[in-house]
């Protein structure tokens, strides 16, 4: 209608310049100019017009007669080798589209697209699961959150209990200290008080033993007559005493009535009923019987001496019934000495008291000599030149294991000799020997009788 509008005014103005226009050459050109312009003008608008109606299916007025057939759509690829045919016939001309499956452009784009939808659809997924989990997480967290409250509610009563504990701590450790420094203070008292319970309880201890063994000994295991003595025994006679350890002891004669008695005999002569003319194992072990005469061994009177504090007196008598005695307050054979006999029982005597004078204390610190065994300090062997046994020293003052040879002799002090009573040249008919304990102090100062 507009085109149709505008030719009409075309023409109308076109019309108005040709009646107008009388003469003129330059008029002329000038309108030609203008027709020409106008006819060009004209033209283009006409076919952009057609061209617009065209592409939007307007029908023309013109063509108002001709009716358009609808588009037919097919999907026979075997007709085209397409996938998608769309046949629209204008003009008798169909009008096929394309579409190819194997584009590689919009192939690859939809693998693209598929990878692409396949990852959404994962992560959907797994987001999903993870949710379900979280949702799980979340359910524990919450537990877990109430058991974290419970337990700094606990750490917390926890931490009040500790510090009423702390305190108490403290207030302990005062006290230990306080109690150490008493204990340190009061531990050199007592220790020293310990020591000295120490001591007197080892002293009563072996005042018990003491007094067990004393009481023990004289009853059962008498040391000697002395103890026989003490425990009642009043009789002369043997008995058997006990100086060592040796449970089986050894038999001796005890003179209880000499001088009170208690005297145990370690020698003696009376008749020359025994030879006395022997060797060193005999004098050392002894010879003789206990009711005659005998030596009662040197290894016994060690025995029975080394305590240090025996006495020995000498009985004598000669064929005149004349009596004489020697009392030393100290004897002893082999006090001093680890071995007695290697070391030859040497004698310690000493103290004399007594009527027959002392024949003896220039013996003491001699060895015993027998004849076979010189240990005296003559160059000759004492004991073979006199025909005895003694602790000779070059050679001697007594001789009372000489020979029995019954009161007055022509040879020289080879007999049973005390040179203090009766010379060198006189057997005595009776000797003697025997031991006791030394008495105390206080009965010293007593008489004694004289036998
Ligand atoms: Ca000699």
């Amino acid at each position: 209608m507009m085109l149709n509008d505008r030719w009409t005014i075309m023409n109308n103005s076109s019309s108005e310049l040709g009646s107008k226009q009388p003469i003129r050459c330059k008029r002329c050109c000038c309108v030609l100019s203008w027709v020409v312009a106008v006819t060009t003008s004209v033209s283009v608008i006409t076919a952009a017009v057609f061209l617009f109606v065209y592409l939007n299916e307007y029908r023309l007025p013109l063509t108002n007669s001709h009716r358009l057939s609808p588009s037919v759509i097919s999907t026979s690829p075997s007709v085209s080798g397409a996938l998608v045919t769309v046949s629209r016939v204008a003009e008798g001309e169909p009008i096929s589209i394309f579409l190819d499956p194997n584009c590689p452009i919009l192939s690859e784009h939809f693998l693209k697209w598929e990878e692409l939808q396949r990852s959404l659809l994962h992560i959907l997924t797994n987001h999903n699961a993870e949710d379900s989990r979280d949702s799980g997480l979340v359910e524990q967290l919450k537990v877990l959150a109430g058991h974290a409250h419970n337990l700094n509610r606990e750490a917390d009563s926890l931490k009040r209990g500790q510090v009423v504990l702390q305190r108490q701590l403290e207030e302990m450790q005062s006290e230990q200290s306080r109690v150490i420094q008493m204990l340190s203070e009061d531990r050199s008292s007592v220790m020293e008080l310990s020591h000295s319970l120490q001591r007197e309880t080892e002293s009563l201890r072996r005042v018990q033993s003491e007094l067990n063994q004393d009481k023990r000994i004289p009853a059962n295991r008498p040391k000697d007559c002395s103890d026989l003595l003490a425990s009642g025994v009043s009789q002369d006679g043997v008995y058997s005493v006990f100086p060592t350890h040796d449970p089986n002891g050894f038999m001796v004669y005890c003179d209880m009535s000499t001088d009170g008695g208690g005297w145990t005999v370690i020698q003696r002569r009376q008749d020359g009923s025994v030879n006395f003319f022997r060797g060193w194992e005999a004098y050392r072990d002894g010879f003789g019987v206990t009711t005659g005469e005998h030596w009662l061994g040197l290894n016994r009177i060690f025995f029975l001496t080394r305590s240090g504090s025996m006495e020995l007196r000498i009985d004598m008598a000669d064929f005149d019934n004349s009596t004489a005695f020697a009392l030393y307050s100290d004897f002893s054979v082999g006090r001093d000495s680890v071995n007695p006999e290697e070391d030859g029982f040497p004698l310690i005597v000493d103290g004399f008291s007594g009527t027959a004078g002392d024949s003896f204390m220039k013996h003491s610190g001699m060895r015993f000599t027998t004849k076979d065994r010189d240990q005296d300090q003559s160059e000759n062997n004492c004991a073979s030149y006199y025909q005895g046994a003694w602790w000779y020293r070059n050679c001697h003052t007594s001789n009372l294991n000489g020979q029995y040879l019954k009161g007055g002799h022509a040879s020289y002090a080879d007999g049973v000799e005390w040179s203090s009573w009766t010379g060198w040249q006189y057997s005595l008919r009776f000797t003697e020997m025997k031991v006791r304990p030394r008495p105390r102090p206080s009965n010293q100062s007593q008489p004694r009788p004289l036998s």
